[in-house]
């Protein structure tokens, strides 16, 4: 008969270890994430190349292909995407609310300057899950005059966001000056997500944590 007395006592221990378990998961955690992103051009599923073979679109120069959609097109989830010849890779860490990493991009319009948020959660460079909602507005790639970028990245997050969900979108323009000081910052305020709601995508890379 102690059986039915110690159930509970045994219940609301193993409960207790479990939490204990959950919570050294989270970003309190002083371990780090790292995550590798590979960044490629924006694929528009609703651009003039529909319905376009591979084999068309292997026969094409970069220039007819740029030609055909180089107005800036809108994906089912309403960002504007737009082509590029640029690709690059970052690596993502975060270690508690510490978020570290390099962003380089090589093919940019030489000495352009452009805009790159993480966005997310519950989104990846999908044409129907990339989600407008930014997590952390991340500093503009400025390219050399050989169009190359690199940025650094050095901010205080206060969620997980080098996990499955989140993604590095790189934009056309760069970030407005009136709104460059929310560059480092999570989230963005409403006013600047809908001001750059009308700066197209070129690059797209998933958090793939290691
Ligand atoms: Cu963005």
């Amino acid at each position: 008969m102690i059986t039915p007395v110690r159930r509970p006592f045994v219940l609301a221990t193993v409960a207790a270890l479990l939490a204990l378990a959950v919570a050294g998961c989270g970003g309190s955690s002083s371990s780090a994430t790292t995550a590798t992103v590979t960044l490629k051009p924006v694929e528009s599923k609703s651009g003039s190349m529909e319905g376009m073979s591979e084999g068309e679109m292997e026969g094409m120069s970069e220039g007819e292909k740029e030609a055909s959609s180089a107005e800036p097109t809108e994906g089912p989830t309403g960002m504007l995407m737009a082509p590029s010849n640029a690709h690059g890779t970052a690596t993502l860490t975060q270690k508690g609310d510490k978020l570290t990493g390099t962003i380089t991009v090589s093919g940019l319009e030489p000495n352009s300057d452009h805009a790159e948020h993480l966005h997310g959660p519950d989104g990846s460079c999908k044409p129907k899950k990339m989600v407008t909602n930014m997590a952390v507005v991340l500093p503009d790639l400025e390219a050399n005059s050989k169009g190359e970028a690199t940025a650094k990245v050095d901010f205080t997050v206060h969620q997980d966001v080098v996990e499955k969900g989140y993604f590095i979108m790189v934009h056309e323009e760069p970030t407005p000056a009136a709104e460059r000081d929310q560059i480092g910052t999570a989230p963005a305020s409403p006013a600047f997500m809908q001001a750059l709601s009308k700066n197209p995508g070129i690059l797209c890379g998933d958090v793939e944590v290691k």
